[in-house]
């Protein structure tokens, strides 16, 4: 069967009404369809992000403006090497930051001195944007790109009108310039604070201008087509629907009067579009959109490239368990690849990216359920179209059910027995989401057990379980919301990976190393990558002075089916252990649960948080700590709350440190945690030379959201 529909996908016109009854809501629901846009972005699955810039010459992650164009050369420039590499990913676009906070544009653009044009680089006649496209051409890659609104070089910047001319001439240069752009990627990031310089950004012209100029392409994140997960941390939902109840009045985004921040109040929520929030909605008067959801991270901490991370490439199980969570979950993935000084990709990362795609293309060639038999049962109705849909590799074409149909079950039996770990469901996401409940059963040894189920299909779901040697499987759909559709179906054996061992710490310093099954770890202590000769781990390691740990897992046995067991490494970092360490003095705490003890627990999932719920205690706030003995310190961390909540997270900081905890010496007057909200990491400050310290003391100057509430998970001092 073949779908048109007729309605103008995207959004439904009708917002609903309070008075809606349950079927009412969930009809509507269902007759969300994506834009054409939205299901040519669905099918790109992976996508390179590619942050470049200034910030990579200057080894920052946000720049101020203020830096000068001569920093700017990477000689050995080649865009062909990134997107070769993001190729052997399975990667099928690129996204490159054109322009980044620090307005420093990578095209020669007419509207600013601030640009490649003015940098030595192919003495001010090359044009990163250009090379980027022609490489994409000439491998088949799709393009998009990112272009910050928050601008920290521009003058007109919040002069509202002013500098909304400025970036709309600056896309129109770049969507003109550049044809064939298919994703805009707006960033929500700006840290500009009250005193500094207030921007209206005027999203609904630069929509439209997008639309205009490349009708074909998707405006994600600050925009009405893709929808950002929520974190950088690759974490996904269980359940990732893409008809999101938002507040709208019935028009397109481009058209109503709602304020951008109004549209989806809870981008960190849980459960975003299943059946109780749909319900839920009635009472906001709330309109159904189509509004996918991308998730994007990076391969290394940081967005942009610094030397002393490579070594914390990410390992191979973390970029397969971000694969599976994402484009295996609904979701698209784009994974970020920074490249370096030269203008190269580091060797650490090319690896990386040909060990993924390599583990994807082994697990993914060759369907193991071509040639069964399959077989639709329908309690309630009967199936519409020919079964055989969901093997013809065809998106277009799709199995459903009648009207008041109850539960499905589709049956696939093999006409020999296999080994497998994963099925792959596809629902026919141009006729809208309708799935919300399955469970799957596996043919073994002669009967049927029960091995997984979920809610979300979508676009894809795979599921993952324990090898097992099958002679068939069944779908049970048990929920959907109007007729359910499946448009493919999947059986696959993935390799086994060898993820790297876990490492961990008590409060009084004492490591310990567990090994994968099957495995055991080395490890090293000066930084160096483990080999087979390193040290093998037999007993705790006590290290009450913190330090370097890189552990990876060899396989005790060889010629199994297993990959990477090269490159799993596990880097952890401690500073010194806290088991004596005291609170010297502080000045708020919200009741127990916000406890001041938290912040040196050794435990980053509590966090102290300063008075909040009866009224709250005016900044600045501060910690002061006796770390129980004399200390030569070489720099502070904080690591922010990474509950899910931004409440309290700290931007700006002050280190001091004392010998008598009653004189104290500034050792940083006022440091920025760059992206500190999104990245959610640990923030590092080295001093330029060690410092002598009993106490010290970290003061928040400023919060990420302005707020008179501060809160942190972590602080420490670095010693190494
Ligand atoms: C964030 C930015 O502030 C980061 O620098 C990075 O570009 C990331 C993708 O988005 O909001």
């Amino acid at each position: 069967m073949k779908y048109a529909n007729p309605a103008v996908p995207g959004f439904h016109p009708d917002p609903l009404s309070p008075d809606d009854s349950m079927e009412d809501v969930l009809a509507k629901a269902a007759d969300v369809r994506p834009t054409p846009r939205q299901i040519a972005w669905q099918s790109r699955e992976i996508s390179a992000f590619i942050h470049f810039g200034m910030n990579t010459f200057t080894d920052r992650e946000w720049g101020d403006g203020k830096e000068d164009p001569a920093l700017f050369n990477p000689a050995e420039l080649d865009a062909g090497q990134w997107v070769r590499a993001a190729k052997a990913a399975g990667m099928t676009k690129v996204i490159l930051t054109a322009k980044h906070h620090d307005g420093f544009c990578l095209w020669p653009s007419r509207f600013t001195e601030h640009s490649v044009k003015n940098s030595p680089w192919k003495n001010g006649r090359g044009d990163v944007v250009a090379e980027v496209v022609t490489a994409c051409r000439a491998e088949g890659m799709h393009y998009g790109i990112y272009i910050s609104p928050w601008d920290r070089h521009e003058k007109s910047y919040g002069d509202s009108p002013r500098y909304n001319r400025y970036f709309l001439s600056q896309l129109r240069e770049v969507l003109t310039g550049y044809p064939g752009i298919e994703e805009v990627w707006y960033d929500g990031a700006c840290a500009e604070g009250p005193n500094g310089k207030k921007q209206e950004y005027d999203w609904r012209a630069y929509w439209k201008l997008i639309r205009e100029l490349a009708p074909d392409a998707v405006i994600s994140v600050r925009g009405p087509d893709v929808r950002w997960c929520g974190n950088e941390a690759g974490h996904t939902r269980a359940s990732e629907w893409s008809v999101i109840p938002l507040a709208g009045d019935g028009r397109t985004w481009e058209e109503s009067d709602q304020t951008l921040d109004g549209y989806l109040h809870d981008i960190y929520g849980g459960d975003l579009g299943g059946r109780e929030a749909l319900l839920r909605s009635r009472r906001d008067r709330a309109m159904f959109a189509w509004y996918p959801s991308q998730v994007n991270t990076s391969i290394r901490p940081g967005w942009f490239y610094h030397r002393r991370e490579d070594v914390r490439v990410r390992p191979l199980t973390e970029l397969l368990e971000f694969y599976y969570g994402s484009v295996g979950g609904f979701g698209q993935f784009l994974l970020n690849i920074p490249p370096d000084r030269r203008g190269l990709l580091h060797e650490n990362d090319v690896a990386r990216l040909k060990q993924f795609g390599d583990v994807l293309r082994a697990t993914f060639e060759g369907n193991l359920v071509d040639g069964a038999e399959l077989q639709a049962v329908v309690a309630g109705g009967t199936g519409a179209g020919s079964i055989h849909a969901l093997l013809d590799g065809d998106p277009g074409t799709f199995w459903t059910t009648t009207d008041g149909a109850r539960e499905a079950l589709i049956t696939a039996l093999l006409p020999a027995p296999v080994r497998a770990n994963c099925v792959m469901l596809q629902e026919h996401i141009a006729s809208g989401q309708r799935v919300e409940a399955f469970e799957l059963d596996l043919l073994e040894g002669g009967t049927w057990r029960h091995a997984a189920g979920g809610t979300v299909i979508g676009h894809k779901r795979l599921l993952r379980f324990d090898d097992a040697t099958i002679t068939g499987f069944r779908v049970r759909l048990t929920q959907f919301r109007i007729r359910p559709t499946l448009s493919g179906l999947g059986l696959y054996f993935a390799p086994a990976v060898l993820s790297g061992p876990q490492i961990s710490r008590d409060i009084r310093g004492t490591v310990f190393i567990v090994a994968p099954k099957g495995a055991e770890a080395l490890y090293t202590l000066d930084g160096t990558e483990p080999t087979a000769s390193s040290q093998r781990y037999k007993e705790p390691l006590p290290m009450p002075r913190g330090g370097l740990i890189l552990a990876r897992a060899f396989p005790l046995t060889k010629g199994k089916e297993v990959v990477g067991d090269e490159g799993v490494v596990t880097r952890v970092e401690y500073g010194p252990a806290k088991a004596k360490w005291r609170i010297l003095d502080f000045d708020s705490q919200d009741r127990e649960g916000g406890r001041i003890e938290n912040a040196i627990d050794d435990d980053s999932r509590t966090f102290w948080e300063t008075r909040f719920r009866d009224g709250t205690d005016p900044m600045p706030h501060h910690i002061s700590v006796d770390l129980a003995e004399d200390m030569e310190v070489t720099g502070f961390t904080y690591t922010p709350r990474h509950d899910g909540w931004d409440g309290g997270i700290i931007l700006t900081a002050r280190f001091e440190v004392s010998l008598d905890g009653k004189e104290w010496t500034t050792a940083v007057e006022s440091v920025v945690f760059d992206n500190v909200v999104n990245s959610r990491r640990q923030q590092v400050v080295r001093l330029g030379s060690p410092m002598n310290a009993r106490y010290f003391r970290m003061t928040a100057l400023r919060t990420v959201n302005d707020s008179d509430r501060a809160s942190a998970a972590d602080v420490s001092v670095l010693l190494e």
